[in-house]
């Protein structure tokens, strides 16, 4: 499946600075931002600097170099914010039924309380 990237979505206006972000980790190929409505203490975005829609899109079409930044850099986040202690969960919308609201690839890092059961 192709995927057609939207230029104009939010975070590829935070990637060419023309929305403010409060950064987290910035990366060759990745930048980590807090999210604007966060669900928990702890709510950090990761996404790739390259213009992917969704998970898949990302993993048939990055580089190499691309993949293995941004999977580090997720590793980077939780350890810089102290998470392993805890715990903490990892989401990724993709498409209407992940409902993803924003059309480029993001995993959201939510830590800090204990959260629900999802996956039943
Ligand atoms: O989640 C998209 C997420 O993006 C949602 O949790 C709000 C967040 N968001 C939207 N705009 C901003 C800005 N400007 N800064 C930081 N975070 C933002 P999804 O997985 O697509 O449903």
């Amino acid at each position: 499946m192709a995927y057609a990237y939207d230029d104009q979505n939010i975070f590829a206006r935070i990637l060419r600075g023309e929305i403010p972000n409060k950064t987290v980790l910035e990366t060759e190929h990745s930048l980590a931002f807090r999210d604007i409505a966060p669900q928990a203490p702890t709510h950090i975005l990761v996404i790739p600097r390259g213009a992917y829609v969704c998970f898949d899109h990302f993993a048939h079409a990055a580089t190499d170099a691309e993949i293995v930044d941004y999977v580090r850099a997720v590793g980077e986040v939780c350890r810089m914010e102290g998470l392993e202690a805890d715990g903490w969960r990892l989401i990724s919308n993709a498409g209407t039924n992940g409902v993803q609201e924003v059309p480029h690839l993001h995993v959201h890092i939510l830590a800090g309380r204990r959260l629900g059961r999802m996956l039943q």
